[in-house]
């Protein structure tokens, strides 16, 4: 701390961060005190406390516990107060406590709608009840202590939500104007409302110092607490009631307590003292009800349960059924896979298609080139003439072909995009997905039938053989099949982009 002083002189930036570091030197001395400088024992005290998940009985209330006003206990939690405007609600030990030193850990959820909400939850130990009162839900002018969880700002100083240890001998008036300011022996700034996990307190009586420490709902480690605040000195009254508060005004606030738990605290050599003695035996004829009543339900949950599922033999539940989402995406999923296949396969047979055109282009270059070499060497014949009649027909037959070719190929891109967009709803297009791509691999079949066929029909073999008798205009020819064969790439190269560019924009759009 001297360390800390002189860095204060010296550098007045670091004011805060000395701050917290002789805050959480004093952190580490209260949880110290009760943890490693030997700790106490630690003993649970089920008569003070409540949880879940049979927190309520089937009559509505808490075993050891009462409620009052508009707290509504379920199975799991202790509603206090619903989200509802002007609710008072309360739940209080029914019998006293009279232990030295105790720890008490609170589970609470404090949630609205709204980013302020009020007015707050209140822990208590008081010498009487306060069943009712302006409070938290609570009476005034109590005997004893209240640990505040105050959400409301009241005074408009913009410090709430915060968290305040109010103590009174029963004369006090709680300033509720001022948030009890002036009223309260330790404060803390924290926002516990609306976290994602459930806000613990943990509040220790011990050795007369009353610590308060906090986890804020920020993670599912229970055991994350971290320093609120500390009174020393602190004198309560011998033997009193717990009990926990919550009030609504003009703004409301859900406040809900998961669990209440009490531990006795002793210091450590000493003996703990023995349990106490026995419940009364009209409450323990009650409780031993209930418990047969629970008995039964869960024999006959249990029964019922085999009987529907006889193969089932205690495997987990939750991995034999999917959830409706899981089973939509994996819908989804495996019909864009199967899109995906489809398409490959269309990309392969395309190449296939490419590449018999470009066989057949070069034997038509040769044959051309033949005709050359034999028009050089001037044998011609009349026959010959009409054989070159036919070519050309063949050739045009071959481009008409091309152009059934380009519209199917159209024809399919259509279908393909239509599929994408019936992928994209949901699977239920699976079916229709299959017979489009069925239709598509039949239309490329027809077009590559077509295709084989008019290679067949110009084979190779039979040209060579007929070469020798073409006719003496053979620059002209030659002029033609070129053209020809440029427009027929040009297509074919057109119509190969065209596809590609539509592949990419679909896996765009897939993923
Ligand atoms: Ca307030
Ligand atoms: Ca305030």
């Amino acid at each position: 701390q001297s360390n800390c002083q002189q860095q204060l002189t010296k550098q007045p930036v670091n004011a805060h961060f000395c701050l917290t570091v002789a805050g959480r030197s004093v952190a580490d001395i209260a949880v110290g005190a009760s943890t490693t400088e030997e700790a106490p024992h630690r003993r649970f005290e089920y008569k003070y406390s409540f949880k879940g998940p049979h927190l309520s009985q089937s009559d509505g209330g808490i075993p050891f516990w009462i409620h009052t006003g508009n707290a509504i206990p379920s199975a799991d939690q202790v509603r206090i107060t619903p989200s509802l405007r002007s609710q008072r609600g309360s739940v209080w030990t029914k019998n006293k406590v009279n232990f030295e030193h105790w720890e008490a850990e609170v589970t609470f959820r404090v949630s609205g709608r709204g980013r302020m909400g009020a007015d707050g939850l209140a822990v208590w130990f008081t010498s009487t009840q306060g069943l009712e009162g302006p409070v938290y839900g609570a009476a005034d002018q109590w005997n004893g202590i209240g640990v505040f969880f105050d959400s409301f700002d009241n005074d408009g100083k913009k410090n709430n939500p915060a968290i305040l240890v109010v103590g009174n001998n029963g004369n006090l008036v709680y300033d509720h104007q001022n948030d009890g300011s002036t009223q309260a022996l330790g404060t803390c700034l924290r926002d516990f409302r609306n976290k994602p996990y459930p806000v613990r307190a943990k509040i220790t009586y011990y050795k007369r110092t009353l610590t308060v420490l906090i986890n804020n709902g920020f993670t599912p480690d229970k055991e994350d607490y971290e320093f609120c605040t500390k009174v020393d000195n602190m004198v309560i009254p011998s033997d009193g009631f717990f009990g926990i508060s919550a009030a609504t005004g003009g703004l409301a606030d859900d406040h809900d307590v998961l669990s209440f738990l009490l531990f006795r605290l002793t210091e450590p050599g000493q003996q703990p003292p023995p349990v106490e003695s026995e419940i009364p035996k009209e409450e323990k004829d009650k409780y031993q009800e209930e418990f047969q009543n629970f008995q039964q339900e869960l024999d006959k949950k249990k029964e019922e349960f085999q009987k529907e599922h006889p193969d089932v033999q205690g495997e987990p539940i939750d991995d034999l059924y999917e959830s409706v989402n899981d089973r939509e995406i994996r819908q989804v999923f495996e019909g864009q896979n199967r899109i995906h296949l489809e398409i490959k396969q269309l990309n392969r047979q395309l190449a296939m298609i490419l590449d018999e055109q470009r066989r057949y282009v070069s034997v038509i270059t040769d044959e051309v080139a033949k005709k050359g070499a034999n028009t050089e060497s001037g044998q011609v014949g009349m026959s010959s003439r009409s054989k070159l009649t036919q070519a050309k027909a063949t050739q045009q037959e071959v481009l008409k072909s091309l152009n059934e070719l380009k519209s199917s190929f159209h024809e399919s891109l259509r279908q393909i995009g239509s599929v994408q967009n019936q992928g994209n709803q949901a699977a239920m297009g699976t079916y229709e997905t299959m017979q489009h791509f069925s239709d598509i691999k039949e239309h490329l079949h027809t077009v590559k039938r077509d295709v084989d066929h008019l290679v067949q029909r110009n084979n190779p073999a039979d040209k060579v053989l007929k070469c020798p008798e073409l006719p003496p205009m053979p620059s002209c020819l030659s002029t033609v099949h070129f053209a020809i064969f440029v427009v027929v790439q040009s297509v074919l190269f057109f119509c190969y982009v065209m596809y590609k560019s539509q592949q990419e924009a679909a896996a765009k759009k897939f993923f």
